[in-house]
């Protein structure tokens, strides 16, 4: 059993493991080198062997407790039919969804489209370490949708009038997202990784009266497909504030990251005993020395006595220098 599977699972407060969201990307020189000779994000990502080199790439460098797949939560409506491009400095854009198309994409098809990522899970279980964990993810429904759809209005808003408008085809997309999203868990376990993260990073943005439906159970079903297949998993409903109390308590996960305008004193006391992953704020890691132990120092000492995963409050930026993460890393791994 990997540390991070006894963490979560058995609960063990050990030496906290540490992993980084985004620790496969673009603040790592040898990835972007490899990103400028592949200008396809969807295709790289599609490439078995450079997708495995580069899940990889971090754990050459450092001594982490687990390699998170290289991969995208928008493989996912590709794989349904949506051409979806990542422009620079422009998130990602996708093409109009075809719905005929979509509902009927069978299992196998999927599968097939897939198979890339799971043969990259395949082979970089075999060269992983067997103390370490292999991450795979999924997009929740609701953070998916966001983008299936464009129901964004600028950064951080949600276009409620679109959205109040397409109710009817958000719930046949959201039934049918559960479905494959199983599928793909279920895939991803059978190549060989060993947790799963539900990322739901927009589940911030929708009003208090939709989080049941779009939230709530649709990261509980999930869930539940997990704990029946015995995969420890861990969610990430980013923004939601207080009510990640009631996210837990109802979808009850093995682990729960927290972001960072969530205070780690306040999720020690509300998220009911459950295995809670990360907090610090990355943008933090793009300061001084001093200020960034700091800072780790005080998520270590408040999780002391708790089942606690080191990682951070969102994904590393690509502005991070590799160097000071390493000094992270030592930080971590030395604290007593
Ligand atoms: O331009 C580039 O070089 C691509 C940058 C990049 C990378 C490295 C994207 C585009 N995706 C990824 C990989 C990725 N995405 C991983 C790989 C493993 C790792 O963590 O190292 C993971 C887990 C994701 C998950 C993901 N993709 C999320 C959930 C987490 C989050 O950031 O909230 C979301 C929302 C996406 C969509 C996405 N993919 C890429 C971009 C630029 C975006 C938009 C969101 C964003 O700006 O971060």
């Amino acid at each position: 059993m990997s540390k991070i599977t006894d963490c979560l699972i058995n609960k063990k407060n050990h030496c906290p493991p540490v992993w980084f969201m985004r620790q496969a990307g673009r603040y790592l020189p040898e990835f972007r080198k490899i990103r400028a000779q592949n200008k396809n994000f969807i295709k790289l990502c599609l490439n078995s062997k450079l997708s495995s080199k580069i899940t990889l790439q971090p754990i050459k460098r450092y001594d982490l407790d687990a390699a998170i797949i290289f991969s995208d939560i928008l493989i996912v409506p590709y794989a349904l039919g949506q051409n979806v491009k990542f422009e620079k400095n422009q998130g990602p854009v996708l093409s109009n969804i075809i719905l005929d198309k979509f509902l009927n994409t069978g299992e196998d098809e999927f599968k097939k489209k897939l198979q890339p990522v799971y043969q990259a899970i395949s082979i970089t279980r075999k060269k992983l370490n067997k103390k370490k964990s292999l991450i795979s993810f999924v997009g929740a429904p609701w953070t998916l949708i966001v983008y299936m759809l464009g129901l964004k209005v600028e950064k951080n808003i949600l276009n409620l009038d679109l959205f109040k408008k397409k109710q009817e085809e958000i719930n046949l997309v959201l039934k049918k997202l559960i479905d494959i999203l199983c599928i793909h868990i279920k895939n991803q376990v059978n190549a060989g990784a060993d947790v799963v993260q539900i990322f739901d990073s927009w589940a911030g943005i929708l009003p208090e009266k939709y989080l049941d439906s779009f939230c709530y159970k649709p990261n509980l079903q999930l869930v539940n497909f997990c704990k029946l297949h015995n995969i420890p998993v861990i969610c990430f409903p980013r923004g939601l504030k207080k009510k990640y109390s009631r996210f837990v308590k109802l979808v009850k996960p093995d682990g729960i990251n927290i972001d960072y305008n969530l205070s780690p004193e306040w999720a020690i006391q509300n998220l009911n005993g459950t295995c809670i992953q990360g907090g610090m704020n990355p943008n933090i890691l793009l300061l001084d020395e001093k200020t960034i132990l700091k800072e780790a120092e005080k998520y270590l000492s408040i999780f002391r006595n708790y089942p606690y995963i080191f990682n951070l409050g969102h994904g590393l930026l690509p502005e991070t220098d590799p160097k000071m993460l390493s000094k992270l890393i030592k930080f971590v791994k030395e604290y007593k």
